[in-house]
């Protein structure tokens, strides 16, 4: 299949052209680098140097956004599947201050519109695959359906999208995403998958090892490290993991290397016209707590629990329902309360250069959710 991906330059992104190529696809990448400007802004950089897109592929630097270019393109060259993982993928920074909630939900809502928009104006309507989240349903103290709800009363049946309780302005510009999306599916016949992804951990894939030039974009700062990426940075420096909180907040997880494989999964089996297709991407339920226990057991690293810098339920349910993308072939993922956290801290004491890191890891984190702080 010819595949774009739009965020070609991110952390899924870079490795994910090089796995579906592996898979015998045809890729195009397009990405406008601004998370790049982003990380000069804000002082961030990953742990190891990557140089990503500019170095051995040919990609399009034009912005999601821009729909005429979109629509040219799928056009041009006669794309099947759009892969659009070109939105800020950070809840923290979209918290930080009104003009970065405003940039995130406009670069997000406003880059699906124009995916939607392009789509439908293609000659070949491709299939879109877009990067939902787990954090659109939130912690509601229900379980938590793939996707969609049936309902009835008296007689009559529907079937809506599963209600959603954002913990950002981040997470809330993915629902509006995805309200917009299942509404094209109705009115245009596109075909959608919506991947309801977990939080992503890991440091490799076979085509992108961390100890290639090759490798990914590994953060671990406040703003772009997700959880076990950021424990692991932590424990490997010596700082103390950041607990925030209770620890109790539960969360889905899945490795680097199994969101390739359920992308790769969507692509090849495409809903059917008009559809409008939820999975819940994710592969094992950890608290925040049970993961600096894991690394803790592993490696004799320490862990403090501080204040809890966002507004979250520190007590919850968390029964989801991930079913889907394991009827269509996901199988054997990688678990991280399976003996990964020795082998990851270990790799990441060898290679990177962690006392020019040891500062921004030990550093307490700046943004909140709350009000007057
Ligand atoms: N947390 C800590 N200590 C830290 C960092 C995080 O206790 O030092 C806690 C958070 O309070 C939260 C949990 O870990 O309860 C997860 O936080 P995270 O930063 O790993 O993940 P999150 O902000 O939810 O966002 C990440 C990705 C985002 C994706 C989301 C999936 O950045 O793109 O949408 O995971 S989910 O969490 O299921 O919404």
């Amino acid at each position: 299949m010819k595949i774009l991906i739009i965020g070609s330059d991110g952390y899924i992104g870079w490795p994910l052209g090089f796995h579906l190529e592996a898979a015998g696809h045809d890729v195009y990448r397009m990405d406008n680098l601004i998370k790049r400007q982003h990380e000069k802004l804000l002082g961030v950089r990953p742990l190891l140097p990557v140089n990503l897109v500019d170095r051995e592929v040919p990609y399009s630097q034009a912005s999601a956004t821009n729909c005429d270019y979109l629509l040219k393109m799928f056009d041009v060259w006669e794309i099947d599947v759009v892969v659009h993982l070109g939105e800020m993928p950070s809840a923290p920074l979209s918290q930080i201050d009104f003009s970065w909630a405003k940039w995130t939900q406009e670069n997000n809502i406003l880059g699906t519109l124009a995916l939607i928009w392009a789509a439908i104006g293609a000659d070949k309507t491709p299939h879109i695959v877009k990067l939902g989240t787990m954090g659109e349903y939130g912690t509601p103290n229900i379980p938590i359906e793939e996707g969609w709800l049936n309902v009835c009363h008296k007689g009559y049946n529907d079937r809506v999208l599963f209600p959603k309780k954002p913990g950002s302005f981040y997470h809330a510009s993915k629902v509006a995403d995805s309200t917009n999306l299942e509404f094209a599916c109705r009115a245009y016949g596109l075909r959608v998958t919506d991947l309801n992804q977990g939080v992503v951990w890991g440091t490799s894939t076979p085509q992108c090892p961390f100890d290639s030039p090759r490798r990914t974009s590994f953060h671990y700062d406040e703003v772009f490290g997700t959880v076990i990426n950021r424990f692991t940075a932590q424990a490997a420096a010596g700082v103390p993991m950041t607990v925030y909180g209770s620890g109790l907040q539960t969360r889905g997880f899945i490795h680097l290397v199994d969101s390739l494989r359920c992308i790769q999964i969507a692509c090849e089996n495409p809903p059917a016209e008009g559809e409008f297709r939820v999975f819940n991407q994710l592969t094992e339920l950890l608290s925040v707590g049970q993961i600096a226990e894991v690394i803790h057991s592993a490696t004799g690293a320490l862990y403090e629990k501080i204040e809890d810098p966002r507004v979250e339920d520190q007590r919850h349910l968390y029964k989801v329902a991930y079913e889907g993308l394991q009827l269509l072939g996901l199988d054997r993922p990688q678990l991280f309360g399976e003996g990964h956290a020795q082998n990851i801290v270990a790799k990441l004491v060898q290679l990177a250069d962690l006392k020019s890191h040891h500062a921004a890891l030990a550093a307490p984190p700046k943004v909140t959710w709350r009000k007057g702080k």
